[in-house]
């Protein structure tokens, strides 16, 4: 792999090493080591976000409402924004490639599954505290970075002309499961339309892996990757951090004690802010978001992997499989959900001030 040296020259003098970082399947990321300060660098992926200026604007936006929030109760730090040697903030080289460069959160780690219950409190408390410093940021400020994305329809549509047009041929699980499940796809659109539901500013990719650890306190102090911040349902951030952090992935299943610790610990940030409704929709967010991811990976799994990296060409598909098995695993365990959605909905905390 050719490391880009020119470019990250771009952004610092002293650049002394460059290497991968992370596992993220849209954009390329590296690890810039320079004699100063260490540097995130990466290539924004232009097939999937059209105006990478946009997301360079967003966290800008994003970065000041936290700071004149100036919450002394928030513990959590966002990556800034870093300029280029001549002030800009992000590159362009001479492939129309979008490159910018992030601070690095020093003595940190991301996680791939969850190790123990304070792990989950952790992602918990950290995802509300995302959605409650930014419940204050009128999210018309933001970009929609990335339409259609997380409108779950959507990807049902581009699924069924997928498999239409294309010569892989079907696996079996998968399209039952699809064709079984589908009438749950309107979900949360239907509440949105219905105005049950409201745009709010979401993070968009809360999965596990994008919160950082202290590697000392075994706290959360960072949550990245913010190219997908943009309006939207806050359910679709939840729905898709329950299915990262619950996913026990030997077997495929859901489990329950991990969504109760997070979802309690989520629910003492930000349930002042939860209406009734926002509370209704919490499982179908649950069972729908492992649904859509499913449907994305095995539509991209038909289209010969276009979008999601992959190391070999099924990779789509067993991870389609995975979630389609979360989902359904969801689904086995909706009245031990439900119960606990209840319980945290009739332990409510008090409107905060
Ligand atoms: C993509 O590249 P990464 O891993 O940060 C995807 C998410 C998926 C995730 C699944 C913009 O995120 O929606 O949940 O893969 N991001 C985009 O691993 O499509
Ligand atoms: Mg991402």
């Amino acid at each position: 792999m050719v490391m880009p040296l020119n470019i990250a020259l771009q952004f610092s003098r002293s650049v002394l090493n460059i290497q991968p970082l992370g596992n993220g399947l849209i954009n390329d990321t590296y690890l810039v080591t320079t004699d100063v300060k260490p540097f995130v660098l990466q290539r924004i992926n232009k097939q999937v976000f059209p105006q990478p200026e946009q997301i360079m604007a967003n966290l800008l936006v994003l970065t000041q409402h936290i700071e004149q929030a100036n919450d002394k109760q928030t513990t959590l730090k966002i990556p800034q924004l870093l300029k280029t040697e001549t002030n800009n903030n992000f590159f362009c080289d001479g492939q129309d490639n979008y490159w910018r460069a992030l601070s690095f959160i020093d003595n940190t780690e991301s996680l791939e599954t969850i190790g123990n219950l304070a792990q989950a409190q952790q992602v918990g408390f950290a995802l509300g505290q995302f959605h409650r410093l930014t419940h204050s940021l009128d999210s018309a400020k933001l970009y929609d970075t990335l339409p259609g994305f997380h409108i779950t329809p959507g990807y049902l549509d581009h699924y069924q002309q997928a498999k239409n047009q294309s010569k892989i041929p079907e696996d079996a699980y998968c399209a039952d499961f699809i064709a079984h499940y589908q009438y749950i796809v309107h979900d949360l659109e239907l509440a949105k339309e219905q105005g049950l539901l409201s745009l709010r500013v979401i993070h968009g990719d809360p999965k596990l892996n994008n919160f950082l650890f202290d590697k000392t306190s075994k706290r959360i102090v960072s949550i990245i990757d913010l190219d997908t911040v943009k309006p939207g349902l806050i359910h679709y951030d939840i729905g898709d951090c329950i299915r990262s952090c619950c996913h026990t992935t030997a077997t495929d299943e859901f489990n329950l004690e991990t969504c109760r610790i997070l979802l309690s610990s989520y629910l003492k940030e930000m349930g002042s802010f939860f209406s009734e409704y926002d509370y209704q929709f919490l499982y179908p967010a649950i069972r729908l978001i492992p649904f859509e991811l499913g449907i994305r990976f095995y539509t991209d799994y038909l289209e010969a992997n276009r979008y999601f990296k992959v190391t070999e060409p099924e990779q789509n598909l067993r991870r389609a499989t995975g979630q389609f098995l979360l989902c359904a695993s969801v689904m086995v365990q909706e009245t031990g959900i439900n119960h606990l959605i209840n319980q945290l909905q009739a332990t409510k905390p008090s409107v905060t001030q």
